[in-house]
């Protein structure tokens, strides 16, 4: 009889252009990073993934790759257990506790390294079960409650062009003023079909910000517009913004650090509420459940949420204490985007149009290259396992990104101060 069990995990990390977006915590740098995974079974079949990578997910993957050998591609418990018990949760330093404070991606905490791992191991190994039942991921998580996921339109402010210029500007060109930004909307409009906004903010002056949502709902009448400043405004700015807002926000993101600041704005503003800082895991979960759910719409992300399972479960929670679920991200191409893709379609709960980076990116790592969006939706694929494969030629293109580029953690902040030495990234700023 065939053995199809796992015999090898091999991690690639890459890197791929990313553009000059700013954020509460700076800007970004010129390369963005991920890993990918495969895990190959002793008949051959390889199941692969994307997530993280930056230096610290790269060593707990290697750390946690060979607790896998002899493992069946459907033992996914027994995976959940090993990780765990391998990449054991350690105590931050004190330099990771205060680089937390501007830190705006949950998946580069330490605390989510066990989640993150599994995920990533997961997410593979589920890519191999579905090859070997014949069924595309999707079945394997109960079935498409949609056949094509919705995404939105993620607007950044941003320059024109990297300060060290390491390649040749991208087509959006400055992103600061009102116009700028609903050329910026236009152009992703037109090109994807996206039918929602999100605006990153916490960059720029509020006053500026406000202008570009009040110009963007003038432009896009009807669409469901987001703002996320990403916990960069006291509680007072946070209440004058969404005051300002009034009429035009479908959900408000993230304005001010912490559950406690959260509820104080919750008090006082009608808008609901929706976060990817401050309800993060289950603890997170049970804490803003005990304040009577200041936040109403967790925004969940698989790669740091434990997993496509784990997410589902965060699905029946949100459920049964009456709370909206949508999904974050970060910047990551194809692979990241079907898992995301088949995860959405599964939890009927999902509903929101999904955050994704995606065209802020040009490369691909995915045979066929960019995916397609039909109508701001990806379609769920049909095929087995996650739909998509590795193009070799790709990913070692990639791979040599990677080595040629010296970014190995993902720093918003020193690379904002390139630009202004005095930049502190003290949050909140406005
Ligand atoms: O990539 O600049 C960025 C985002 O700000 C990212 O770091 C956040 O994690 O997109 C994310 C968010 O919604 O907060
Ligand atoms: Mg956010």
């Amino acid at each position: 009889m065939t053995s199809h069990a796992i015999r090898h995990v091999r991690v690639t990390p890459i890197a791929f252009r990313d553009p000059p977006l700013l954020n509460a915590a700076g800007i970004h740098e010129p390369w963005a990073l991920r890993s990918i995974i495969e895990i190959e079974t002793d008949s051959g079949l390889v199941g692969i993934n994307e997530s993280y990578g930056d230096l610290p997910m790269l060593e707990a993957l290697a750390k946690a790759a060979p607790a896998l050998t002899g493992l069946s591609p459907w033992a996914l418990n027994e995976m959940d257990t090993r990780v765990a018990a391998l990449v054991a949760p350690r105590q931050m330093s004190a330099s990771e506790f205060l680089g937390q404070q501007v830190s705006l991606a949950p998946g580069t905490h330490v605390s989510k390294t066990v989640a993150k791992v599994i995920s990533a191991f997961e997410v593979a190994m589920m890519d191999l079960q579905g090859q070997l039942a014949n069924a595309p991921v999707v079945d394997l998580l109960g079935g498409a409650a949609r056949p094509a996921v919705p995404f939105s339109a993620y607007l950044f402010f941003k320059y024109a062009e990297h300060i060290d210029k390491p390649y040749a500007p991208d087509p959006f060109g400055e992103g600061i003023t009102p116009g700028q930004m609903v050329a910026q909307a236009r152009r992703m409009i037109d090109q994807y079909g996206f039918k929602s906004i999100k605006l990153k903010a916490g960059a720029l002056p509020p006053e500026q910000e406000v202008a570009a949502m009040r110009a963007l709902a003038q432009a896009f009448p009807g669409a469901p517009l987001r703002i996320d400043p990403n916990a960069n405004w006291t509680v007072a700015t946070s209440l004058q913004v969404v005051e300002q807002l009034r009429g035009v926000l479908e959900y408000y993101e993230d304005p001010t650090p912490g559950l406690e600041g959260m509820a104080a704005v919750a008090a006082a503003c009608d808008v609901p509420l929706a976060t990817n800082m401050v309800v993060t895991d289950l603890k997170e979960f049970r804490r803003n459940a005990e304040m009577g759910c200041p936040v109403k719409i967790v925004l969940s992300d698989h790669h740091y949420w434990g997993g496509l399972r784990a997410t589902q479960r965060l699905a029946l929670m949100c459920e049964t204490f009456g709370l909206g679920l949508s999904m974050h991200s970060n910047s990551h191409l194809g692979i990241s985007l079907m898992a995301m893709t088949h995860l959405a379609a599964s939890v009927p709960l999902l509903s929101y149009a999904c955050d994704t980076h995606y065209p802020w990116q040009d490369d691909e790592v995915v045979q066929g290259g960019r995916l397609q969006f039909e109508d701001g939706s990806l379609r769920v694929t049909s095929t087995p396992g996650l739909g998509v494969q590795i193009d070799r030629e790709a990913l070692a293109r990639l791979y040599d990104n990677y080595l040629n580029t010296g970014i190995r953690n993902r720093d918003d902040l020193g690379q904002m101060r390139k630009y202004d030495p005095g930049f502190t990234g003290h949050q909140p700023r406005f």
